[in-house]
């Protein structure tokens, strides 16, 4: 009870130093900000803002070394991009698709033909502000974290142009940092780029970390189930997991679980989830096909603490589910835990509680008592029989 109250007390704390602005998390989303300066694209040139052209198709190019110097390496989900405006657009576009691939080229000197996913289209965008216009991915972009990013925008055809719509640019200008193909009359979309200009536009990319292997129920990881040690932890991390389960009947919020599965050796195992430093462990055990049903949770620590499930009532042979995730809803500093399941000593295992067996009257066993050595140690006894009088037969 004193150790459930501390608990509180510290889950109180933690919440308080949040509310406070004492970051002790933080998001496992991260935005980037690609050039700098204050070079602009041109009132005729290419950007993804300009409006000269009743058509476009542009192609850029953002390199796997200035977003591994950012900060972020890969591979990562890219979620979201934003452009600087720097003069708004007085026309709209009509059919906006951007599209993203992976290249090798490191800048726009040629027409880049790669495999593109389009992230984005809308029938009608308007560049009408100045500052950062953000465009969030219907269909995200996983990036294998190896090649450049290639971005690859169209539209058209619009039903007026104008001498505007900027950007800010790389500043000084990069040499081939965009290309075009610019069409009046006709959609550009799917026509070969055929112009280049030095003008790269400064750009936020925004990535998410790529979800677990044992994201979801149905792809829980088999745990090895020990003796009555510890054979060797497993590393969990809960980067990039999303929530599960609508229902939660445990402890906290479950919006970054994983899922772990073990078959029962023995009717009562012992499930240790360490959680690193931020790291604020909930352990589920859950009987059945996924989801599974509830069959206890256990959060008696905060940060850094060592959560203990004692799971007692198991079929030997059964599967049972495993469930792991922080404890708060933001995402935790250090989003990786250690897991293992050890095997509490039978009732039986020293000589001082040997079981009482039943003996049968007659000739045939029609009363066998079912033994297991689950988690069971040795009781120092000299070895008098089995490999010992192997050993003799050798000799
Ligand atoms: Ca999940
Ligand atoms: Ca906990």
């Amino acid at each position: 009870m004193k150790e459930k109250l501390q608990t509180g007390l510290m889950k109180w704390l933690v919440l308080f130093l949040i509310i406070s602005g004492i970051s002790v998390s933080i998001k496992a989303q991260t935005t980037i900000t690609l050039g700098t300066g204050t070079g602009q694209s041109g009132a005729y040139d290419p950007s993804p803002a300009n409006v000269y052209y009743e058509s476009r198709h542009l192609q850029f190019v953002y390199t796997k070394s200035e977003i591994n110097t950012a900060g972020v390496t890969g591979p990562k989900i890219l979620t979201a991009i934003q452009f600087n405006v720097s003069e708004a657009a007085t026309k709209s576009h009509s059919n906006y698709k951007i599209r993203i691939g992976h290249t090798t080229a490191t800048n726009a000197s040629s027409h880049i033909s790669a495999t593109t996913t389009e992230v984005y289209s809308a029938s009608t965008v308007s560049f009408s502000t100045t500052g950062w216009k953000t465009f969030t991915f219907t269909t995200p972009f996983t990036w294998n974290g190896t090649d450049n990013i290639l971005v690859d925008i169209c539209w058209g055809v619009n039903t007026d142009y104008a001498s505007t719509g900027q950007v800010y640019v790389y500043t000084p200008d990069v040499t081939d940092g965009i290309r075009t193909k610019n069409t009046v009359t006709t959609n550009a979309c799917s026509e070969v780029t055929d112009t280049k200009a030095n003008k790269k536009p400064q750009a936020k990319l925004t990535f998410n970390p790529i979800a677990p292997a044992n994201d979801a129920c149905a792809d829980a990881q088999l745990l090895t189930v020990y003796g009555s040690s510890c054979g060797g932890s497993t590393l969990g991390d809960i980067a990039g997991a999303t929530q599960s389960l609508s229902t939660n009947p445990c402890a906290g919020t479950a919006n970054d679980d994983v899922w772990y599965k073990f078959v029962a050796l023995a009717t009562s195992h012992t499930i240790t989830v360490v959680g690193s430093s931020g790291f604020d462990a909930v352990v589920e055990l859950r009987s059945g096909a996924c989801m599974g049903t509830n069959m206890l949770c256990v959060d008696e620590t905060a940060s850094n603490g060592t959560e203990i499930l004692n799971a007692t009532g198991l079929t030997v042979g059964s599967t049972y589910l495993v469930r792991v995730y922080h404890y708060w809803s933001s995402v935790p500093t250090n989003t990786t835990f250690t897991i293992c399941i050890t095997t509490p000593a039978p009732a039986n295992n020293t000589c001082a509680t040997a079981q009482t067996l039943s003996v049968n009257s007659g000739t045939s066993c029609a009363n066998p008592t079912t033994g297991n050595i689950a988690g069971a140690t040795s009781s120092g006894v000299t070895m008098t029989c089995g490999e010992f009088l192997m050993l003799q037969a050798l000799l």
